[in-house]
């Protein structure tokens, strides 16, 4: 048993080895990493938030290493499973043993290709991987070759007599017992996890003080409205249907249970009023099923004349997209939000979902979606407000609420949310100095590409003194947000947002 474990760890040792020389030479990510971004991903806001402040910017680092040495370790314990299995399989002989292991570097590969791979982001089978897409499907492979073939070279011994019924039960018996061994180890896990989430759960209350961190998703009760209407108009899921009009080859016309009888697809986005001001409130992140809109028109072609898209709402409202953004892969008919049909508020029975684009697009109670030859000028529109509306990238201080005091030589954490719209969030940097010199702030990665992040940053301010405290991040595609203070009228408003912070000896507890 412990010969199997040996030959195992180095096995995995040697694989991880090779995997490392890949990772160096050639940029090919190692699995340990790419669990690393799963589990960051993944994680509760507060979990990620307890690790940065016990081991700040080093947290990732340090994951990846605990995961590296439990990649090992599991190589060793696969060997010790592997000796196991022998034992009971009097089929598998020598001859055959070597069959299995290459069986078995197939199928662990194949395992992580639909699974790992996909789960952090980078398609199935890598597709979507750097630096290119065959790098990562080769080298995996080839690793767990290399892992296999280790382990049977140094594991693997010519026909043995058979062993002895006692000796089958006596290791059988060692089996049973690192198994209970196991069961206690995860139990003791589970039950530090537990704690470890209590205490997440009781700093975040302390830090948070008035300003409250926004949460990674937004609860559908807590999600801004902005209707041009006082209440939302009542519609019937049962008499409810979806028109599709105008310069097409065929008009459709699309009940509830037909639309929710289309293949479904959900993603997180963030929604955001163009009338949102810097530091304002009117934006929130939810994950939204639905139907694509590319996928209702599948069966329907547009005429080339074709200028505006333009989209209707049962509470007499209308807005319009262009054809080029109406047909791109990711124009959602949303019927849930956050797991639940979209509340009458939000758009029951179904709304519309442009990403990349201001929430006034994002049309609610739709009924009607009408291809036309003119340009067309939507409600907000008329009011001034731009037909682009592009979303600008944008940061918020969640935390710590304005003017809060605090003692020097104290972390004082600071944090908020980012976005950028369909660009995505690749830095969120902070200053305390009025903007001479910027820190990179830990980010969460985001839930999707339309979805804002959420940006820490634990601050140890050394004198007393009144500071202020900025934001500012920049999108996926490497562009700074802007700086300049504008309204929001008529594109969306821009320029840093901004807090005072009082560092000084003796908080007044009233103002924390
Ligand atoms: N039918 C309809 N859709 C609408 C609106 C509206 O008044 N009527 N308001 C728009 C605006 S300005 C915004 S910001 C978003 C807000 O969506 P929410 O209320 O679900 O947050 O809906 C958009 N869709
Ligand atoms: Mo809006």
């Amino acid at each position: 048993m412990k010969r199997a474990f040996y030959c195992g760890l180095i096995a995995s040792i040697t694989s991880g080895i090779f995997l490392v020389i890949f990772r160096l030479a050639a940029g090919v990510l190692t699995p340990p990493e790419v669990l690393v971004d799963i589990i960051v991903r993944l994680i509760p806001l507060n979990l990620f938030l307890l690790g940065v402040s016990t081991f700040g910017s080093s947290a990732k680092i340090i994951l990846l290493i605990v995961l590296a040495v439990l990649f090992i370790i599991a190589g060793g314990l696969v060997g010790m499973l592997w000796h196991w299995l022998k034992r009971r399989w009097s089929w598998l002989d020598h001859r055959r043993e070597w069959v299995v292991v290459v069986a078995v570097s197939f199928i662990l590969w194949v395992l992580a290709m639909v699974s790992l791979v996909p789960a952090s982001g980078k398609g199935f089978f890598g597709i979507q991987s750097q630096p290119w897409p065959a790098a990562m499907v080769l080298v995996w492979l080839l690793a767990s070759f290399a892992y296999t073939f280790t382990f049977a070279g140094l594991f693997f011994r010519p026909p043995v007599p058979q062993p002895t019924v006692s000796e089958i039960d006596s290791s059988r018996r060692t089996f049973l017992k690192r198994l209970a061994y196991a069961g206690v180890g995860l139990i003791l896990v589970g039950g530090v996890g537990a704690i470890l989430w209590k205490i997440a759960n009781s700093t975040m209350q302390m830090m948070s003080g008035t300003g409250q961190l926004s949460p990674e998703i937004t609860p559908n009760a807590d999600f801004y409205v902005v209707s041009k209407d006082f209440s939302p108009p009542q519609v019937d899921s049962a008499s409810w249907k979806l028109q599709v009009t105008g310069l097409v080859d065929h008009e459709l016309s699309l009940s509830y249970e037909q639309l929710k009888a289309l293949p479904p697809t959900s993603f997180y986005l963030t929604l955001e009023c163009i009338s949102n001001e810097v530091g304002g409130t009117q934006i929130g992140n939810a994950q939204w099923k639905g139907v694509l809109l590319r996928d209702v028109m599948s069966s329907i072609t547009v005429k080339d004349s074709v200028r505006k898209v333009v989209l209707y709402g049962a509470d007499d409202y209308a807005d319009s997209i262009t054809p080029q953004k109406a047909m791109a892969d990711d124009v959602l008919l949303a019927y849930e939000m956050n797991g639940v049909p979209v509340p009458p508020e939000h758009g029951y029975p179904v709304r519309l979902l442009v990403p990349g684009i201001y929430g006034m697009k994002n049309v609610k109670w739709l009924n009607r979606i009408d291809f036309v030859d003119q340009d067309f000028i939507g409600f907000w529109e008329q009011a001034g407000w731009s037909d682009q509306a592009v979303i600008k990238t944008m940061s918020r201080i969640d935390v710590p609420a304005s003017a809060s005091q605090s003692k020097p030589h104290e972390v004082l954490m600071l944090g908020g949310v980012a976005f950028a719209g369909d660009r995505g969030v690749s830095l969120v940097e902070v200053s305390t100095d009025g903007g001479k010199t910027w820190n990179t702030a830990a980010m969460k990665p985001a839930l999707s590409p339309f979805s804002w992040v959420i940006w820490v940053y634990n601050w140890t301010p050394v004198q007393n003194d009144n500071y202020i405290i900025q934001v500012r991040a920049t999108d996926g595609q490497g562009n700074l947000q802007s700086d300049i203070p504008t309204p929001a009228l008529p594109d969306g408003a821009s320029g840093y947002d901004s807090r005072l912070v009082v560092i000084t000896p003796n908080p007044s507890p009233t103002q924390q």
